[in-house]
């Protein structure tokens, strides 16, 4: 397996052997900064194990060069760079953009600033060979879509009684944290940053949301520990953020209210702020949950959240900083018999009011779903209710409700669906939920609960590792095809250690991988009506675990029928929350789409769908093809055993969680199929058994 000695972890997109094209040329990098120094080390280590060489100067021995990375401030010193630069026209570059060309036989790579020269160093090792062949090619403009495309640790320093060191983390410890400090191994958290820089992510926050009593001392007595990883993750142009408690006041100053207009606790958050800065000058800013799931907010003190977020902004902004306010407000403590409170409705009932009352460097953050994370959730509305507020939308890439790691479920088309989802409908030119996060005034960027933990194959299952890998490159550029992102990830990771056709390769990842996520979702909760998890850790069925709990996550299955009607006519009204064509759209039983129905609609068990199968019939027919498929899963694996083409450590981990796929999946199958046919008492038209 291709470990990276230092850390002795898996080398996940980043294998030595990536960097073999570059690393057999001759390179001229004239770059400062931290993010400049990175490129250099990066080329001198793959020139050093390749064969090529790597320079700082025109004129120096390591020339004459055959790619060059510069910066455009000063006039390049290579000839065939300064000649890109002179011809011009791609307009300005930005922080983080950089142009591609080649001239007279050299590869340039121009940025206007030192971390554009980082992205396009892993730009230049994606193309591998390619991007050295052939004759004159014109500037080629890249720029990140979003200005922040970050990834929230939900990390403790500890493990927590209940939710462990990392909540829901699916691949073992922190790799932050140990014991209630900091864990100590800062190579191991350098390989990650560079992991991420090369997807193009930029921010990390590194402490989880529900911000426990140690974890709050972050903020100050452990600020220095803070400040260590700023250090490490600086060169490869991330930012760090830091998750606070709301009532950091109270219980870290001694004060007796967090009332976020009270003066003393405003003048508290303000020299919290500067201390920060004092420690970590390009610090990121605060995430915050707040009045949610038992968290501290302002509602204690009858202020709104606008009050609360602005508060945290006035400290942050003298120093450029931004609040990640988060929209995940809502009533856990709900009576499922109470049919007026849908927890769908929340955030908007919520923050849609505070639209404009956010100052500038206050970030929504906001989840893609109104609910929380589920395989199939409609985009939440919020996201068209408030062009006077910067929004982000929050992904999961923690598989918390898509099968823990354990079940292969490549996310990629799923968040592509989500970005771009049109809250307009078609013909809305181009706004899409990517360009409403991007926009660059009202845009707060795509953010995402990251998969990571001390795991040596960094998320567990390792094929959970595409996730991530297109988690980054979907908020560089969102309409990315996620079919092609996987070939990416495979083109990196696997192909480059192997001496053979990768073909077969290629198409066994993609037979499990491409059509994985809707798999899951036919073996698990029917139509977009969600959870039927297990309470607390939310692995596995449990059609009724969640039926009568206070949190809000109902499916009203009866003998009738089931599903949840949010209807303006007769049900919650939550239709009512998005603009049109959607509002009408999910109002109607017959034109909602039918992987929503039971999210909108409670219907009769026959209703018939779009499909022209009725609601319990696609019932039986999903659970027996997902089954089915997550078989079909393991058996395009096992025929790679023994092949050579992949690790047989990795293979055997792999499979190890195939089989626990394929158990589980029957396990849904059969729970679900037992629990509607005793409830509808309709029979299955194919006559299966349903034990
Ligand atoms: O998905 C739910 C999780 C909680 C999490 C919460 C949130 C960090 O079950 O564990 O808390 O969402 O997003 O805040």
């Amino acid at each position: 397996m291709s470990m990276d000695v230092s850390t002795d972890v898996h080398a996940a997109w980043l294998p030595p052997e990536a960097f073999r094209a570059l690393g057999s040329h001759r390179v001229l990098v004239q770059g400062d900064g931290p993010q400049g120094v990175t490129v250099y080390e990066e080329v001198a280590q793959a020139c050093a194990a390749y064969g090529g060489r790597v320079g700082r100067a025109p004129g120096d021995e390591a020339g004459p060069y055959d790619l060059v990375f510069a910066l455009t401030g000063a006039e390049p010193a290579l000839p065939e760079a300064a000649a890109v630069l002179a011809g011009g026209g791609v307009g300005a570059l930005g922080d983080e953009g950089f142009l591609t060309a080649r001239r007279d036989g050299v590869t340039v790579v121009l940025a206007d600033a030192p971390a554009g020269l980082l992205y396009g160093l892993f730009h230049v090792v994606r193309l591998g060979e390619a991007a050295f062949g052939g004759g004159d090619a014109p500037a080629e403009a890249h720029r990140p879509a979003m200005r922040t495309r970050m990834l929230d640790h939900w990390d403790n320093l500890d493990v927590h009684p209940v939710m462990g060191h990392v909540e829901r983390g699916y691949s073992g410890g922190s790799i932050f944290w140990r014991d209630g400090g900091p864990r100590g191994d800062l190579p191991r958290v350098r390989a990650y940053a560079r992991l991420l820089a090369a997807t193009g992510v930029n921010a990390v926050s590194v402490n989880n949301v529900n911000v426990h009593t140690a974890e709050t001392r972050l903020l100050t007595e452990r600020l220095g520990d803070v400040a260590d990883l700023a250090d490490v993750f600086r060169p490869y142009g991330i930012r760090l953020h830091l998750s606070v408690n709301f009532a950091s006041p109270v219980v870290l100053g001694g004060l007796p209210t967090a009332d976020p207009l009270d003066g003393d606790v405003r003048a508290w958050w303000g020299k919290a702020a500067a201390r920060v800065y004092e420690a970590i000058p390009d610090f990121g800013g605060f995430v915050v949950k707040a009045d949610s799931e038992g968290q501290p907010g302002p509602f204690t003190y009858g202020r709104s959240h606008a009050d609360g977020a602005n508060m945290l902004a006035e400290a942050l902004a003298p120093f450029g900083g931004e609040v990640h306010w988060r929209a995940f407000v809502y009533n856990h403590t709900q009576d499922w018999r109470d049919r007026s409170t849908d927890r769908a409705r929340a955030a908007y009932d919520h923050f849609a009011p505070l639209d404009g009352a956010f100052h500038p460097n206050v970030v929504l953050q906001v989840k893609h779903g109104p609910m929380d994370f589920q395989t199939r959730e409609p985009v939440s509305p919020v996201i068209a209710a408030m062009p006077a507020t910067r929004l982000a939308v929050e992904l999961q890439v923690t598989q918390e409700y898509t099968g823990q790691q354990r079940h292969v479920c490549y996310l990629g088309p799923m968040w592509s669906e989500v970005l771009g989802f049109r809250p307009w409908g078609a013909d809305s030119e181009g706004r899409t939920v990517a360009a409403l996060a991007a926009d660059p005034a009202a845009g707060g960027g795509l953010v995402a609960v990251s998969n990571v933990g001390d795991d040596p194959y960094w998320t567990g299952h390792p094929l959970a590792q595409a996730n991530l890998y297109a988690f980054g490159r979907l908020a560089w550029a969102p309409h990315s095809d996620p079919a092609a992102l996987l070939d990416e990830w495979i083109d990196l990771t696997f192909v480059p250690l192997l001496s053979r056709d990768p073909v077969p390769l290629r198409r066994a990842l993609h037979a499990m991988m491409d059509g994985s996520w809707h798999t899951y979702e036919r073996y698990t909760a029917p139509l977009g009506v969600g959870f039927m998890v297990r309470p607390g850790h939310h692995y596995g069925p449990d059609v009724d675990g969640y039926e009568y709990t206070p949190w809000g996550t109902y499916h009203y299955a009866d003998r009738d029928g089931i599903g949840v009607d949010r209807t303006r006519a007769t049900g919650t009204g939550y239709t009512g929350q998005y603009p049109q064509p959607w509002s009408a759209v999910y109002e109607s039983a017959e034109r909602c789409p039918d992987e929503l129905l039971l999210f909108f609609h409670h219907v009769p068990y026959g209703h018939v769908l779009q499909s022209g199968s009725t609601v319990i019939q696609h019932i039986y027919d999903t659970h027996f093809a997902g089954a089915e498929e997550a078989a079909g899963q393991r058996s395009s694996w096992q025929e790679l055993a023994g092949s050579g083409l992949v690790d047989a450590a990795l293979h055997a981990r792999v499979l190890e969680r195939l089989d626990e796929q394929v158990r589980c999946a029957q396990e849904w199958r059969d729970q679900v199929n037992a629990y509607f046919l005793r409830k509808s008492g309709v029979r299955d038209a194919r006559g299966r058994h349903i034990p």
